[in-house]
């Protein structure tokens, strides 16, 4: 980060003409004009968490950047322990994909007094205080939990396994308080409104994780008659409803249909084969945008208040097509 070695006084009016890009006189790069950014990750949860993280990392690299990285094993304490630290240091910017949407704005608020930029990637934060972070780059959870809805009322009559005329949905449902638990859920019960047949009977947090969706799936089948439906909001949930349905006797995909969120390897490799039956993607490849992003913010350009990621959908014979070629 070019040094500004300037009296109070014009810093500040600099700061002031550049409205976002003042970064701090950064001494956490040690003297080189290094961009230092501090990245707190939500954790390893699951299959696009491993993806996303690979891409900030090799992104920042290509960037020239000078990456502090801090994995909060899923806590909202360590994000925030995280961020302080980011402050304490001097980077010139932060970013961070926060575990859950709320209880942000005081330690964005220090961020802020530090003159510090914060930029959101992957999951939103739940503030009224727009001015706390620069542009949020991510995903429309909302949209994808209605991509899934409408492909089941779509398919509602070869979805209704037992053939009773009801389509019997279990929900499997990411981390409690996550934006993308909350606005897939949101995205997909509007969508099967429109189909008064299809019901969520049940549902539950699996937490993002293989082992969640097991327990929680295992759980649905000693409780729930005649379950047509899974959506699991990842498709680690839905890898470990995979497993619970196969150790029930049943076959997934055939006896008991399964949708689920992301479009990782795994995901896709069990929709190819027909276990899963259509994938909602979630691209975690955002390391280049927020490197660029960043940039932008510390070169005190506008950047948009929301950058949504392009994404689209796979049927197995879609995954079948793709598969050998999948990035991550
Ligand atoms: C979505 C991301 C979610 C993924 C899960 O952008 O936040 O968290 O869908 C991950 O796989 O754990
Ligand atoms: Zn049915």
């Amino acid at each position: 980060m070019l040094k500004k070695t300037v009296t109070a006084a014009s810093a500040v009016l600099m700061c002031a003409a550049a409205v976002s890009g003042c970064g701090s006189d950064s001494s956490a790069s040690d003297g080189n004009d290094q961009i230092v950014m501090g990245f707190s990750q939500v954790g390893a949860e699951s299959g696009w968490r491993t993806a996303n993280t690979e891409s900030i990392k090799a992104s920042a690299k290509a960037a020239g950047f000078e990456l502090k990285f801090s994995d909060a094993q899923g806590k909202q304490e360590n994000q925030i322990k995280a961020i302080r630290s980011f402050i304490q240091q001097k980077v010139d910017v932060i970013a961070f994909s926060p575990v859950v949407e709320t209880g942000w704005d005081t330690v964005l608020q220090e961020a802020k007094r530090a003159n510090i930029p914060v930029i959101l990637t992957d999951r939103a934060v739940d503030t009224e205080d727009t001015s706390l972070y620069k542009t949020f780059l991510g995903s429309d959870f909302v949209l994808e939990g209605e991509k899934a809805g409408q492909w089941l009322v779509e398919n509602a009559a070869d979805a209704d396994v037992d053939g009773d005329g009801d389509v019997n949905v279990v929900q499997l449902e990411g981390t409690t308080g996550a934006a993308p638990a909350i606005d897939r859920a949101e995205g997909f019960a509007e969508a099967i409104k429109t189909d008064s047949k299809i019901k969520v009977s049940a549902s539950q947090t699996g937490d993002f994780t293989r082992d969640g969706g097991k327990q929680v799936m295992e759980s649905f089948l000693n409780s729930e008659d005649g379950i047509d439906v899974v959506f699991a909001h990842n498709d680690d949930m839905g890898l470990g409803a995979i497993e619970a349905i196969e150790a029930s006797g049943l076959e997934p995909g055939k006896d008991i249909k399964i949708i689920t969120v992301d479009a990782v390897k795994d995901g896709m490799a069990a929709l190819a084969k027909g276990q899963i039956n259509f994938i909602v993607e979630c691209n975690p490849l955002l390391g280049d945008q927020l490197m660029d992003l960043a940039n932008k913010v510390l070169d005190g350009e506008e950047v948009p208040a929301r950058v949504v990621t392009e994404e689209t959908t796979f049927t197995p014979e879609q995954a079948a097509e793709v598969l050998a070629d999948r990035k991550y």
